[in-house]
């Protein structure tokens, strides 16, 4: 029988087991989400899985509602086929974006990733700029970033060469380029996986991420489709699911992005531009926005060549919104927070 470390309920989460086991309950780790309904995986099996009343209730955020990879207690019933979530535990790491559109709130992408490969497609889909966003993504939820390149055949070595080279420029994560039709460079991604360790596939729709996961598996497990002539992908995965390889290595799959907001705090920003960060230090005021301000030590290394143009801009952009959002945010959930109590506070009255 298989043993919750080797689904990652780590030290880390045994120091919180005590303060969330609950009498007639297991730990159990979400496998899959499909909207409002969950499956949850133990030691023994898979079973679907209902929020209790209390839970769903306690909720005022759709953050906090339990996501691919998160751990939580649970009370199994009907001859342990079924199971209902009690409590969720807190997320050792995670994977948020912004929800699309003007309004300002947060989807949670998968929790208690070790690794998340950040899927580009060599073809339509490379964009440097975009790869920002998912490095920040992942230091905003302190996960370890690897860049996988996919579709390798359809360029050539020359210009191989010339993305790994605009990659390396704008991240020290590890990079690697494979092609799924091919094979060449499949072996070296298989290697980075290791038993216990859970990994996350992100990336725009159409890039490989599926077809990467079933060529592990070995077979044409889960759905791919073709991508248009544009180079646009169908958004064929639909569901975040947590797959278990053979050797115990865990992967989730995603639904591809259509659109990559921000990401949430500044500190995913500060961390996947360190280099900024160690040259604000000598800028004159230590507010120093980087813009206007005299004595710019930012805008120095710019003007001298030392940073490009293209990083500083990207930088700049991210700050921004990454402020504007975590501004906006707080005052959100300030409201959420105000109007919860509202509420329970009415409910309670008109039970008088
Ligand atoms: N030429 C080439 N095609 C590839 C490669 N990898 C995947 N494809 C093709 O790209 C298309 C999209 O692949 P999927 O695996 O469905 O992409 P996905 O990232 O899972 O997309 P979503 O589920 O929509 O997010 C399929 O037709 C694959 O056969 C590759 O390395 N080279
Ligand atoms: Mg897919
Ligand atoms: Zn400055």
């Amino acid at each position: 029988m298989m043993k919750l470390s080797d689904l990652g309920f780590d030290q880390w989460f045994e120091a919180h087991a005590g303060d969330y086991h609950q009498e007639g309950c297991g730990f159990a780790r979400i496998s899959a989400v499909d909207r409002g309904s969950y499956l949850l995986k133990n030691e023994s099996r898979e079973v679907p899985a209902e929020l209790s009343g209390k839970l769903s209730y306690q909720i005022e955020n759709s953050i906090d509602l339990p996501c691919v990879g998160d751990w939580v207690t649970a009370q199994y019933y009907n001859n342990d086929s079924e199971a209902i979530i009690h409590r969720v535990f807190p997320r050792k790491t995670f994977l948020r974006r912004k929800t699309a559109g003007e309004n300002v709130d947060y989807q949670m992408i998968a929790a208690n990733i070790d690794t998340a490969f950040i899927v580009q497609s060599c073809h339509f889909d490379f964009n440097p700029h975009r790869l920002d966003r998912y490095l920040v993504m992942a230091a905003d939820g302190h996960v370890e970033p690897i860049v996988i390149l996919t579709k390798t055949d359809l360029i050539t070595q020359d210009e191989l060469d010339q993305k790994l080279t605009i990659i390396t420029s704008v991240t020290k994560a590890k990079v690697l380029a494979l092609s799924n039709i091919t094979g060449i460079g499949f072996n070296e991604f298989r290697q980075t996986l290791s038993p216990g360790r859970t990994y996350c596939l992100l990336g725009s729709s159409g890039v490989g991420k599926t077809t990467l996961i079933n060529r592990l598996i070995g077979q044409e497990a889960f759905d791919t489709k073709a991508v248009s002539g544009t180079g646009e992908g169908t958004h064929t995965t639909s569901r975040r699911q947590l797959i278990v390889l053979g050797q115990g290595e865990m992967l989730i799959d995603t639904p591809g992005m259509r659109e990559l907001g921000i990401i949430g705090a500044g500190d995913g920003v500060t961390m996947s531009f360190e280099e900024f960060a160690v040259l604000s230090g000598t800028c004159r005021y230590p507010n120093c926005s980087h813009e206007h301000e005299p004595g710019c030590a930012v805008r120095a290394a710019v003007e001298n060549g030392e940073l490009s143009e293209d990083r500083y801009s990207s930088y700049i952009k991210l700050k921004k919104e990454s402020e504007h959002y975590e501004m906006s945010y707080l005052d959100k959930r300030k409201k959420d927070k105000a109007f919860g109590r509202f509420i329970k506070t009415a409910k309670k009255t008109m039970k008088k």
